[in-house]
């Protein structure tokens, strides 16, 4: 008879996840020990880091992941990453240890109730009532996060179940995709064929249910500009395409506003709408009609406002064009922003619009530079899918070992990660991970200095800037890299960019380089004063 830890290696096989990111701790030792040599295992040194990285790879590969935390610390370190994966809809399966059965009831040292604390941010969690469930609640639980929408599962496993006998375990087929109603996209299809100015919102979801194509397919059939949701996780349609408008703003008003001149908006694939700050307005003008086409019943539910449909966006997509009446009319696309100046201080203008020039034309971005999203989304061009990540939920610490994981699936695209001077520090230790595995990551810091977005916030709300907390003076993040192994360097004149950036392209090893950038003078989000933000003094 085979034993549970057999069984479970044979099932992770089967279902694909042979590569498994974790941090060990004595909980997990009976599972990790003797790893067959199928198996990959990536070290995080602190469970954000390793889940990070593991989610990272799951966007890279398309795939589920597999992340194995450490009993509670799974949670306590790991839970921002479940946060995101949550957000984010991507298939993460995290397994953590859990102390001895035999003596649970007498709350030993290490004991977890980590399946009661990750609840609101998991599709599942478990712990299964008997040793021999375990392999069957890991399928189970893969099998839910790679259902649409997909997103993070945990299951909690005491130490002594490894051992116990197990019967074999086949790995089943569950389909994934869930159709949208035919009679509800005719309704759709009806608006459109009626409409005078239709626009296009593209979402994160579009690339989750890989619709990029079908997409860009619809929007020129339609000629209907199209727009980026606020706050994109990812981009999903090509930066330079003729119909692209830009992203919308991330405040009720604002954004209604951005939308007012359309009498038709088809969302796909994004909530109706993700805000920041409370600026409060109608969440669409009166006149246009709103439809969203969404995989998450939790979107269709909370939208604001609009017809909501729940299915894949890829069929949905394609389902419209075979139904719609072609456009042959479409309106002019805006002038490109003008090159930024070689300033010293380095504006992230420049540091963006020269990346752009010399980043390889299939290079993946994973960022996470609070302040400095304007400038990135107006200087950096993708044209391809899965070329743009970013963090989901505001929670800082995604952009770092998300760039390691998506290098990792990804040897052969160059991935770029343009992140702020305070958020490399949540989860550092990924650097250290990418040394090891020689996963050839460029890390570009935008070392500004302090937390510019708190700043900016702090005047677009009125709060003034009598806050502490706000500086970051005194640390070397090159030196820091170079403790983790990584080849680092510093960048204060713009004349040193291109050199700098160029050599680490030329790099088959992972890099960081930090730039001096200037400070502040970036809007909240893009937006400004005007949009009448609330006032929380
Ligand atoms: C885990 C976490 N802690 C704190 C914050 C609050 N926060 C939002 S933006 C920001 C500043 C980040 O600083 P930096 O990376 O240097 O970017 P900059 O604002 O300077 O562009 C902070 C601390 C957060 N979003 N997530």
């Amino acid at each position: 008879m085979s034993t549970v830890r057999e069984v479970t290696y044979q099932l992770l096989r089967e279902l694909g996840m042979t590569t498994i990111f974790g941090n060990p701790g004595s909980t997990e030792l009976p599972f990790l020990r003797d790893m067959p040599s199928d198996f990959t295992y990536f070290l995080g040194l602190h469970e954000r880091s390793a889940a990070g990285m593991a989610l990272g790879y799951a966007l890279g590969t398309g795939k589920a992941a597999f992340a194995n935390l450490h009993s509670i610390a799974s949670v306590g370190n790991g839970l921002s990453t479940l946060v995101d994966a949550l957000g984010a809809h991507v298939p993460l399966v995290v397994t953590t240890g859990q102390q001895d059965r035999r003596h649970l009831l007498s709350e030993p040292f290490l004991v977890s109730r980590a399946v009661k604390v990750v609840k609101p941010y998991v599709k599942w969690a478990c712990e299964p009532q008997r040793a021999e469930d375990v392999p069957a609640a890991i399928a189970r639980g893969y099998y839910l996060a790679t259902q649409a929408p997909m997103g993070p599962v945990f299951i909690s496993i005491p130490m002594d179940d490894w051992t116990h006998e197990c019967q074999p375990l086949a790995a089943r087929t569950v389909t994934q995709t869930v159709l949208a109603d035919p009679s509800a996209l005719d309704e759709i299809v009806r608006a459109l064929d009626s409409c005078r100015n239709p626009a296009l919102v593209a979402g994160a979801q579009i690339e989750e249910d890989r619709g990029w194509h079908e997409v860009v397919a619809l929007a020129e059939h339609l000629n209907a500009d199209v727009y980026q949701q606020p706050i994109p996780a990812r981009w999903t349609f090509p930066r330079s395409h003729r119909l692209f408008r830009g992203g919308l703003l991330p405040g009720q008003q604002p954004l209604a506003d951005q939308l007012g001149a359309y009498d038709t908006v088809i969302v796909l694939g994004a909530p109706v709408f993700l805000y920041y700050a409370y600026v409060p307005g109608n969440p669409i003008q009166p006149g246009t009609k709103l439809f969203q086409v969404t995989n998450s019943p939790q979107h269709a539910a909370a939208a604001l406002a609009g017809t909501s449909i729940v299915g894949n966006l890829a069929a949905a997509a394609q389902y419209i064009r075979a139904h719609v009446k072609a456009r042959t009319t479409a309106t002019p696309p805006p002038p490109l922003p003008p090159p930024p100046k070689p300033d010293h201080p380095i504006t992230p203008a420049y540091l963006f619009s020269t990346l752009n020039k010399l980043m390889p034309g299939d290079a993946v971005i994973a960022e996470e530079c609070p302040s400095s999203k304007g400038d990135l989304d107006r200087y950096l061009l993708r044209d391809q899918p899965g070329s743009f990540y970013s963090v989901p939920n505001g929670v800082l610490g995604f952009g770092l070992p998300a760039a390691v994981g998506l290098q990792l699936a990804n040897p052969k695209r160059r991935v770029v990660c343009p992140i702020g001077d305070g958020s490399i520090q949540y989860s550092i230790q990924a650097l250290w991970t990418a040394v090891q595995h020689h996963a050839p990551v460029i890390v570009i810091v935008l070392r500004n200095g302090d937390y510019t977005a708190l700043k900016s916030f702090c005047d677009f709300t009125q709060v003034g800037r009598n806050v502490h907390g706000m500086d970051l003076p005194g640390i070397d993040i090159v030196k820091i890299a170079q403790g983790y192994g990584m080849t680092a360097e510093e960048v204060d004149l713009p004349q040193d960019l291109e050199p700098a950036l160029r050599n680490a392209f030329a790099s088959s090893q992972p890099r960081l380089i930090s730039v001096n950038v200037t400070r502040g003078g970036e809007k909240c989000m893009g937006m400004d004063q005007s949009v009448h933000p609330p006032n929380y003094r």
